[in-house]
């Protein structure tokens, strides 16, 4: 007898994801401190390259703090989900959430990172959301650190390049799960946390500037290097407090293709791949795979690593893998071709075959099952999608409606590759689309660049009356929902 073929399993777990610095605002309230990413100016489309991240460095962080620079910074202010976050939640049960993402902002907990107790303000107020969104059986999927290392550990330690962050960091683990013990059951340790080799800054707090003579990837590997033991003992913690939670990793994921079938073109995206996979590959197999022996030896990288290093590594993988998939990459070795922005493959160029955003990332919904086939079989273990979405302008038309049909077109066609995957016989928990209600942009500090089923008024310079309405894809998702994935 053959085996019937079934799509997304029964509890499913549909959803949206944020990130609190691109949603709260209130950056200075309630005795928060400041983080990594209210450093982050917004610059406007002119001034900006193809890079995939604004970055900052100590010059220019000095020069804020002394009220020299006086730019925007609109991750500050986000949609202020601070004081809405009644009617946001609100609003995602209406279409049905299971399951929402956010990050806890660790500088609203340990306002400098390294202080002795936890601010109490900033405690209660997720506790306040987590028990709104039990209200609305919403499960919470929660991100120790999504961009938002505090600022005090980039000043006093230039962050996770230190190892004495891991202490604070796993003190401020511990704190969460103790106080969430009752209310939060899935967690993720670090949010893209491969996005540290290309922007240092954004993803550890660290500094480059201020560690001369070294390469930018000589720092960043042993940056992440303490972020991986600080993931093992917080995944070790997670399991000791809360019985039954489970602890995912996050990783960026650039599926990445040869341009042709040259034998260097194959080998340069095995290569590629291999380079964005490293991170999985420790979380998941708990130990440092041996293709990066090569790779450290050629570019002069060592990471000092301590004994019993290997054995935390070791003891605590992860229980599920979760990542973001907004686009592929593609790679060769025949000649010039031109690139494509925004991209975290040094030289990516374009794909012929594929669309573009209107911020040059190329839309690629087979290469989603790609992935998720190649993250199954190399893995075997549960997997989870957290961000997958269009940044699009959005246009309000007279009547206050806005038709999305862009977007609706690009997560249909991303959730089809996702059940075929399913098909394929993976194993899939869940799918949160990026920004479900309109934030600020990661990349760029942009309102403009919109993801959400729910629009909020406010432009790129800050004005507006961040009244929240539904967009067209609003009722399509909560009928997604609704039928299981079904009708897509
Ligand atoms: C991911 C980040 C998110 C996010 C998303 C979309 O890399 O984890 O924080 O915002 O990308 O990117 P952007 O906002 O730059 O369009």
């Amino acid at each position: 007898m053959t085996k019937a073929i079934k799509g997304f399993k029964p509890d499913f777990l549909w959803g949206g994801a944020t990130a609190a610095n691109q949603v709260e605002g209130a950056f200075d309230q309630d005795g928060k401190g400041l983080s990594t990413a209210d450093m982050v100016p917004f610059v406007p489309k002119e001034k900006r390259g193809l890079n995939f991240a604004i970055d900052v460095n100590s010059e220019y962080i000095d020069d804020v703090l002394a009220g020299k620079i006086q730019d925007r910074y609109p991750k500050r202010d986000g949609i202020d989900f601070y004081h809405h976050y009644k009617e946001d939640i609100a609003l995602f049960a209406e279409l049905g959430f299971k399951v929402f993402r956010v990050s806890i902002n660790w500088s609203r907990i340990f306002p400098n990172g390294d202080d002795a107790q936890p601010n109490e303000a900033g405690l209660q107020f997720y506790e306040n959301v987590f028990n709104e969104l039990k209200k609305h059986n919403i499960e919470p999927l929660v991100t120790l650190s999504h961009y938002e290392t505090p600022l005090g550990l980039t000043l006093k330690y230039n962050g996770w390049y230190s190892r004495e962050v891991i202490e604070f960091y796993t003190r401020y683990a511990e704190t969460v799960f103790t106080r969430y013990k009752d209310l939060v059951k899935y967690w993720l340790t670090f949010n893209e946390i491969n996005v540290i080799t290309h922007s240092p800054y954004t993803g550890g707090g660290v500094l480059i500037d201020k560690i001369p003579g070294k390469t930018s990837d000589q720092i960043a590997y042993q940056a992440v290097h303490h972020q991986f033991i600080a993931s093992a003992l917080a995944t070790k913690l997670a399991h000791e407090i809360i019985p039954g939670s489970q602890v995912g990793c996050m990783l960026a994921r650039m599926q990445t293709y040869p341009v042709t079938n040259h034998p260097d073109d194959i080998l340069k995206a095995q290569h590629d791949n291999d380079l964005n996979l490293f991170f999985t590959d420790v979380h998941a197999k708990g130990e440092y795979p041996s293709y990066m022996d090569r790779h450290f030896a050629d570019n002069d990288i060592v990471v000092n690593k301590e004994e019993g290093d290997d054995e935390i590594l070791k003891n605590h993988p992860v229980d599920f893998i979760s990542f973001s998939y907004y686009m592929s990459m593609s790679v060769t070795t025949q000649g010039e071709q031109e690139e494509t922005a925004g991209n975290l493959v040094k030289g990516a160029v374009k794909n012929q075959y594929l669309e573009s955003s209107d911020w040059g990332w190329q839309i690629d919904p087979k290469g989603l099952r790609v992935t998720l086939r190649d993250f199954h079989n190399r893995y075997g273990k549960p997997l989870f999608i957290v961000e997958n979405g269009l940044g699009a302008y959005d246009k309000v038309e007279e009547d206050g409606s806005i038709h999305d049909q862009y977007r609706i077109d690009y997560l249909s066609k991303h959730i089809e590759q996702m059940k075929e995957a399913v098909k394929d016989g993976v194993d899939l928990m869940g799918y949160t689309a990026w920004g479900p209600i309109d934030l600020i942009s990661f990349s760029t500090s942009e309102m403009s660049k919109r993801y959400g089923f729910i629009y909020v008024d406010q432009d790129d310079l800050g004005n507006g009356t961040l009244k929240r309405s539904k967009k067209d894809s609003f009722a399509w998702y909560q009928n997604v929902i609704k039928t299981n994935g079904e009708e897509l």
